[in-house]
């Protein structure tokens, strides 16, 4: 066993960034991550291949365990990690800042192709409900408000952290006309949308799709309503593990999100939840929008064996699958 490396001022703030919700949003995420990666990479002081592996493992696990249930931040490791490679340090160090630009440039380029995808959806005069703020999603609306579209939106708050307030002053920023409701008053301004629009933290290779607490619900009541759900979500949202049975784990948050301490003292013994996000069944997704098109969710799954084959490696993992990083030793090294 031997001690962490350590880590580089980049890599602990933007843990404790993303921790906190200063850095939030799934693609955000992983775009804060390959960044600190690269920061991680160009400054790590090791003198033997193994130190520099091991040091930026450690950087891996530092960001991978901030928050569980946005896929994107492993999957962003996954594609940066997984290439690093080269028989020294300098070979190491430049194949890992090669693949954070490279990953860094192909969110960009993502996001920006399904935002033309997901735009081909909407019409001139529609109207959109969204929950949360997804970049994803806006990328969608965007990409019609260029196409010359008027495009009109309905914005849930998204209690407890109102990310709606994010939502709607992007929408602002387009041109785009908005009204901001409570979450509970989805239902009735349902009869007022064309489409609901939501992006994703996760999809499952059943075509489940995890995003923002509240997105199961507004998703029943759109079907009900005869409203069709669009999840707008670069491929870096696909959850390599559930091909192979994993669940996707649904962060918990903190009950000061939820209620203050004098409300709390003044209620009496309660027990408060704050799950961060819920699983919508695929039957109630109409189309998952992506850099490669729209799929309906049960197709999905063709897509994510295709991009990650049947199983996805850990490469923030020491090789024996531990953390221990005792399994990678330079010959000369000693291994206590
Ligand atoms: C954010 C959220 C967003 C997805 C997609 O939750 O649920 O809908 O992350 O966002 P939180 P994007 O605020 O808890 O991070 O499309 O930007 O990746």
């Amino acid at each position: 066993m031997t001690d962490d490396p350590p880590l580089a001022d980049a890599v602990d703030d933007t843990a404790a960034d993303i921790a906190t919700m200063e850095i939030r949003g799934a693609a955000t995420i992983a775009a804060a991550a390959a960044d600190a990666l690269a920061a991680q990479a160009r400054e790590t002081a090791a003198d033997t291949p193994a130190a520099y592996r091991r040091a930026m493992r450690h950087a891996g696990r530092r960001l991978y365990d901030t928050r569980p249930t946005a896929v994107s931040l492993p999957n962003a490791l996954r594609y940066t990690l997984g290439r690093m490679e080269g028989d020294d340090v300098e070979a190491l160090r430049e194949s890992v800042l090669a693949a954070t630009t490279a990953f860094t440039d192909r969110l960009d380029r993502a996001q920006n192709d399904l935002g033309r995808v997901g735009a081909n959806r909407l019409r001139d005069g529609d109207t959109v409900m969204t929950h949360c703020h997804s970049t994803d999603a806006l990328a969608c609306v965007e990409h019609a408000v260029d196409q010359g579209k008027e495009v009109s939106a309905i914005v849930k708050e998204t209690r407890p952290r109102n990310q709606g307030h994010i939502t709607a002053a992007e929408l602002r920023g387009m041109g785009v006309d908005v009204t901001l409701v409570v979450d509970s008053a989805a239902r009735r301004y349902l009869d007022d949308a064309d489409h609901v629009l939501v992006g994703a933290d996760s999809i499952a290779a059943d075509g489940g799709v995890v995003n923002k607490i509240g997105t199961s619900g507004l998703a029943v009541n759109a079907r009900e309503r005869g409203v069709p759900i669009m999840v707008a979500a670069q491929t870096i949202k696909l959850h390599p593990d559930t091909l192979t049975g994993h669940t996707v784990e649904i962060e918990m948050r903190d009950e000061a999100e939820v209620i203050d301490a004098s409300a709390r003292e003044e209620i009496g013994e309660i027990t408060v939840e704050n799950p961060a996000f819920d699983v919508t069944p695929p039957r109630y997704v109409d189309a998952i929008v992506t850099e490669s098109g729209q799929f309906p969710p049960e197709s999905i799954v063709t897509l994510m064996r295709e991009l990650f084959g049947e199983s996805a490696d850990r490469p923030w993992e020491a090789p024996d699958g531990t953390n221990a990083d005792s399994a990678d030793t330079d010959a000369t090294e000693p291994t206590t």
